[in-house]
């Protein structure tokens, strides 16, 4: 009870709309991809960035981009197409890589495949599927981030794939967080007998998982007409989606709100209007030491990297920058360096540098 109060009053509070302010860093671009959609930091330097239409691509720390042979058959189609990227726990043993796509000809389903990464040879090296989202198929909204537990698990969001129901089917994938093991199968503990993958349901499109210091799994996912919400992802949840929302439909008709089914978790900050959030990591790095303990979010139609301050039981967004742009994916690396991926056509990779 305290802690729905506590969310309430921490919702009302940051329902207000921030207004984006001036950065109080600078950035260098590092390199310029076409349609990126998301990074990881190699461990040795530079980065893995997918491109939507089907590209993975090695970016090297001085900004040379090189095509990596290897990445899957997508559907590069609206909001679909190649997606996530995520370096195993044991990457610098393994040389492990995971990518999320969706494959039109293969059912329209969102996959999870993993490969090897042979950087010298730039190959990717027998890239296998390892999971499929069932029943396949939909339109937009693949959800596909990638998040790996303290344990090693491996959380996957299932977009709801603009279908809606499906989000609160137990039988269905999408419209899920799952918990799976490394290798793609169900990972044993999950909360539902009947659905041994789902973690949580009731989502929309989660465009945004990470784990924060203290092991607690967050996720954002865009509302429809306004209702862009924060989550604490906690096992066997129900988050609500398509019955209860902040937001409105885009036929402007109304959606119950979150209070009036307490069944449902509710949001820990809801955007409206939204900021349609793409991308989100935590930082607790030494290069910006005044935003430690802070979730750093992408913003598609806001244009901003939105930072947000987390507590035991609330959050609250805290700085709004005006980027310019559209923010697609944020990541730190173990330095403690942000980079930031921009959106769209002649997209730059920037390092976020301190002012003074
Ligand atoms: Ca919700």
């Amino acid at each position: 009870m305290m802690r729905k109060l506590v969310t309430a009053l921490a919702a009302l509070l940051s329902s207000s709309a921030i207004a984006a302010a001036q950065t109080p860093f600078g950035f260098e671009a590092i390199a310029t991809l076409e349609q990126p959609w998301a990074m990881a930091v190699l461990p040795q330097g530079g980065f893995l960035v997918t491109e939507k239409a089907g590209r993975l691509a090695h970016v090297t720390a001085s900004g040379e981009v090189q095509t990596i042979a290897g990445a899957p058959r997508v559907t590069d189609d609206g909001q679909v197409g190649l997606h996530d990227v995520a370096l195993a726990p044991d990457f610098q043993a393994s040389g492990l890589v995971y990518l999320t796509w969706v494959d039109g000809t293969d059912g329209g389903a969102l996959h999870l495949g993993r490969g090897r990464l042979d950087l010298g040879a730039l190959q990717l090296a027998d890239l296998q599927v390892i999971w499929r989202a069932t029943p396949m198929g939909g339109n937009g909204h693949p959800g596909a981030m990638i998040a790996f537990g303290p344990d090693g698990h491996l959380f996957l969001t299932s977009g709801d794939r603009q279908l809606g129901g499906p989000a609160q089917e137990l039988g269905d994938s999408r419209g899920k967080i799952l918990r799976l093991m490394a290798d793609g199968t169900p990972a044993s503990g999950n909360p539902f007998a009947d659905a041994p993958e789902v973690w949580t349901l009731g989502h929309r499109n989660p465009y945004g998982l990470t784990f924060d210091g203290t092991g607690r799994l967050w996720s954002h996912e865009m509302g429809p007409r306004g209702g862009d919400e924060l989550n604490v992802i906690a096992a066997g949840q129900n988050y609500g989606w398509p019955l209860v929302s902040e937001g409105k439909k885009y036929s402007g008709r109304s959606i119950p709100a979150h209070a009036t089914r307490p069944e449902f978790a509710p949001p820990m900050i809801e955007w409206t209007p939204v900021i349609a959030p793409a991308g989100m990591a935590y930082y607790d790095g030494a290069v910006f030491p005044e935003w430690r303990g802070s979730l750093l979010l992408g913003g598609l139609a806001s244009q901003a990297l939105v930072r947000v301050e987390v507590g035991r039981d609330t959050a609250w967004e805290v700085d709004r920058w005006d980027m310019g742009k559209r923010i697609r994916d944020v990541a730190a690396d173990a330095d403690g360096q942000i980079y930031v991926l921009e959106d769209g056509s002649e997209a730059r990779l920037l390092r976020l540098t301190p002012s003074n």
